[in-house]
């Protein structure tokens, strides 16, 4: 079948479905900012809420991805499906990195219960990126009954992604700085279950017994992610935390109001960087016959009078 002739009713069918093509072309859409994906996200959207969403974050070179191919492995024994978002915070250009996660997840790249895609995590305007919502979205509407998140470091976005998950994992390795710093940095305020990896290594085994000490108020594993050790004790602590349901329904909460305020900013965004303001009240403001008070509040009421806002 020609890709173009595509109606969108059939797309959508092929997404719910779970076409990894069809779903792959809408994420495109999606990561031009097309609005031509607005339809079809829309007609998604009452399809979706049943996955499980997981994050795994912590520092680069923990391990992530490597822990996030076992999982996958884990889950895909289990009969089910999986997909994977690896949210990278430097650039979408990046594409070493991309490529270095995607030979690590390869034995499961060819798997087709198994999707893998990578995202930019920054909005226009700041803040976390609607693509990331989009994208969770499309993967649940496939069907994808766990959704994994990749994210890195601390930064204030990826603090609020790894909080939109209905668990999280903070991984920590070795060689990032002892316990001190690593708390400094607010590191060990995230996740719900915490594991340092790379248990194979003495300096692991050291840093475990370091942090006993700090993280007392959740499970605290040993792995190593390469090995495969631990993980199914972590694997379990996942499922626990899942189980609760009063965590779930509070994390859901917290999900919807980050998309809200997301698509909110992004639109208002669009409204307030995309203004060109005349010479006119440039230039008033500069001899000052106007003041700016005055002029953005009468700019705001014009706005909402002719819908300049969409
Ligand atoms: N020794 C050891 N190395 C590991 C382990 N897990 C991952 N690594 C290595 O750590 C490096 C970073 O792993 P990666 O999964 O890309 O980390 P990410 O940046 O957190 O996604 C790679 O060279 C991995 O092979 C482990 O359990 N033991
Ligand atoms: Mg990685």
């Amino acid at each position: 079948m020609q890709r173009r002739s595509l109606s969108k009713a059939d797309w959508i069918r092929q997404i719910l479905k779970g076409d990894v093509r069809s779903a792959s072309r809408l994420l495109t859409l999606v990561e031009n900012q097309d609005r031509a994906a607005r339809p079809l996200l829309k007609a998604l959207f009452r399809h979706t809420g049943k996955a499980s969403l997981i994050g795994i974050t912590g520092p680069a070179g923990a391990g992530k991805s490597t822990l996030i191919n076992q999982m996958i492995t884990l889950f895909r024994r289990e009969g089910r499906s999986v997909g994977v978002l690896a949210v990278d915070p430097t650039s979408p250009l990046s594409g070493g990195a991309i490529l270095g996660d995607r030979l690590r997840m390869h034995p499961h790249f060819l798997d087709r219960a198994v999707f893998i895609r990578s995202l930019a995590t920054r909005g226009a305007w700041g803040g976390i990126s609607p693509a990331l919502f989009d994208a969770i979205h499309v993967l649940d509407a496939m069907g994808k009954e766990i959704i994994l998140i990749e994210t890195v470091g601390v930064g204030q976005d990826e603090v609020e992604i790894a909080r939109l998950a209905d668990v999280v994992v903070l991984l920590l390795s070795p060689g990032m700085g002892d316990e001190v710093q690593m708390m400094k940095a607010g590191l060990l305020e995230i996740g719900d279950v915490a594991a340092v990896n790379k248990g194979d290594r003495r300096e692991s085994r050291e840093l475990h017994h370091q942090l006993q000490e700090t993280i007392r108020d959740r499970p605290l594993l040993k792995i190593s992610a390469e090995k495969g050790t631990g993980v199914p004790s972590l694997f379990s602590e996942i499922e626990k935390a899942l189980a609760k349901q009063a965590l779930r329904h509070a994390r859901r909460k917290t999900f919807i109001e980050a998309e809200l305020r997301t698509r909110l900013r992004e639109i208002l965004g669009e409204t307030i960087f995309g203004t060109s303001f005349n010479e006119g009240e440039i230039e008033a403001i500069l001899l000052r016959k106007r003041d700016p008070y005055g002029l953005v509040r009468s700019w705001i009421k014009k706005a909402r009078t002719f819908s300049l806002i969409p």
